[in-house]
């Protein structure tokens, strides 16, 4: 007998609706000038990361999604029967199919998504294609503590996974302090499946986030048409251009947006002036070597079990335990 579709309910937290019009005003009056990348993600900004993704230079999805192709069994293995995943982020991602796909016995699926259109689209999906493992999504701010939803079987073990180098986003102190709630989330003998982008030539790095078809130029550029949309900012955006610029001390791609002209920019009746090529910062993509990763997840009590990586070093996909 095929198991129905059952009725999925969505443990809605009502998540705090970010108020962006104070986000922005307190950014622009930062020296210097920073917008959290999390304003990249709209609908447009969401679009145009997937269509990044398949862009020749950025080699960090290919190369996760080769890392899972070739490991993902070995994964499973290592998780063990009736494990329990709880995602950080949608996952609609041909990543999570692949670690679901090769599960044994899993207890339960709890994709933790702020968005609640993207997690309600991405768990209609997951549902047909894994009639037998229980979803639980739950509507949230990763980035703030959690309550687990009570699990309907209980589970040996809780993995909380987050892929695709979301961790590279966060500055250090950040970083920790979602490690440390990670840590305290998964279970006694759970662990922390992450995917996390390595240190390499400063080239290869600036090449991904410098596509030659300038979709990350289009992506960068999309936040400022999305605040002159959504919050009547009057940012004129064909005086903006993207830079992406890899610092190797910090080991980091910094990205900012530059003003090419003086101009003001209101926010309600606030003016915010730039100089002539002043630069704002919009995002962080750290990169670690394996021992800069394992000195950070110590510093959230987190032992590095186990690492796995594509054929040529690229990416890192790591399980993390107490
Ligand atoms: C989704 C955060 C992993 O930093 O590489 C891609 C976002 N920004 N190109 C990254 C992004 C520009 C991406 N992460």
């Amino acid at each position: 007998m095929s198991a129905q579709p059952k009725e999925i309910r969505l443990d809605d937290r009502h998540p705090d609706i970010e108020d962006t019009t104070e986000t922005v005003r307190h950014g622009l009056a930062a020296k210097p000038k920073k917008l959290p990348s999390r304003l990249f993600y709209d609908e447009r900004g969401s679009q145009l990361f997937e269509t990044i993704c398949e862009q020749p230079e950025y080699y960090l999805t290919r190369a996760e999604i080769s890392i899972m192709r070739e490991h993902a069994a070995d994964i499973a293995d290592l998780l063990g029967p009736e494990v329990r995943i709880v995602e950080y982020g949608s996952g609609s991602g041909i990543k999570t199919r692949m670690l679901l796909e090769h599960l044994h016995a899993p207890v339960a699926y709890v994709p933790v998504e702020i968005s609640r259109s993207a997690l309600l689209d991405s768990v209609a999906e997951l549902a047909t294609r894994f009639p037998d493992i229980p979803l639980q999504p739950v509507c949230a701010d990763f980035t703030q503590p959690l309550r687990l939803p009570v699990a309907a079987r209980s589970p040996r073990r809780t993995v909380i996974y987050f892929p695709g180098s979301t961790i590279g986003n966060f500055e250090t102190k950040e970083a920790i302090k979602i490690l440390r709630q990670m840590r305290a989330e998964m279970s006694d003998g759970g662990g922390v499946l992450i995917g996390v982008d390595l240190k390499k030539d400063s080239a290869t790095i600036e090449a991904a986030y410098n596509d030659a078809a300038g979709v990350t130029s289009e992506f960068t550029l999309n936040m400022l048409v999305r605040l002159n949309r959504e919050i009547g900012t009057d940012f004129d955006v064909s005086a903006f251009r993207h830079r992406a610029h890899y610092n190797p001390m910090a080991g980091r791609i910094e990205t900012t947006l530059v003003s090419t002209v003086r101009q003001d920019v209101h926010v309600g009746n606030e003016a915010f002036s730039f100089r002539e090529n002043e630069a704002m910062q919009v995002e962080y993509s750290c990169k670690y070597s394996l021992d800069d990763f394992a000195q950070l997840a110590a510093k959230a009590g987190l032992a590095v079990q186990q690492v796995w990586l594509d054929a040529d070093g690229q990416f890192s996909v790591q399980y993390l335990v107490r």
